[in-house]
């Protein structure tokens, strides 16, 4: 039997009306006959990071099972961001859309291509706020997320959206 992943996937955009490009690519994972959709968090409007002279984003994390490949699973990603209109030109500059591989369980990898877990992941509220949201009981390299999430300086600028779907 093929291995199953449960993986972790954080959702932004800045770009364009905002949430509904969220959700059409939530949509567009979920319609993936090798991707079940699990858990979506709320949205969350958050300060930019990194690049501060840009919109705001919107935010929010899914979490999803699967037998693709985390390579694979990039890939479909990366697929449905091309589909939606992301043009890849300013690093951690305005998108459409952006899906990113936060965490895969029992998965550590360093490439180019693939950093598991997420490289910049624990540093960022607007990532660890919607992620705590759907995976409370996560430890990654021996912490709870919320441990990560109260050393981060920008939680209090995130502002709840809207809870768009209740967990399952
Ligand atoms: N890559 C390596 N590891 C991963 C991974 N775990 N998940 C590679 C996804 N991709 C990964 O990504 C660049 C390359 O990273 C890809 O070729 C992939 O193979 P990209 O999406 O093409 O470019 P990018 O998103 O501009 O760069 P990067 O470094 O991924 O930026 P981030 O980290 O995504 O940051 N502020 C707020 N408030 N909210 C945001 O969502 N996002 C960014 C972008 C900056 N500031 C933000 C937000
Ligand atoms: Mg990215």
């Amino acid at each position: 039997m093929k291995n199953r992943y449960e993986c972790y996937i954080s959702i932004g955009s800045n770009m364009g009306d905002k949430e509904a490009t969220i959700r059409k690519a939530i949509k567009m994972l979920a319609a993936s006959d090798k991707i079940q959709l699990e858990s979506v968090s709320s949205f969350y409007e958050t300060p930019p990071w990194g690049k501060t002279d840009q919109p705001l984003f919107f935010n929010g994390a899914l979490r999803v099972s699967t037998e693709l490949e985390p390579m694979e699973l990039l890939r479909v990603c990366q697929d449905i961001e091309q589909q939606l209109g992301r043009d890849r030109h300013t690093h951690w500059g305005p998108r459409t859309i952006d899906l990113d591989l936060l965490y895969i369980d029992g998965v550590e990898m360093d490439t180019p291509e693939l950093t598991l877990p997420h490289k910049h992941m624990l540093d960022r509220a607007f990532v660890l706020v919607p992620l705590s949201e759907i995976a409370p009981g996560l430890r990654i390299k021996g912490k709870f997320i919320g441990e990560y999430l109260m050393r981060t300086r920008d939680k209090d600028d995130m502002l709840l959206i809207k809870r768009i779907r209740q967990r399952k």
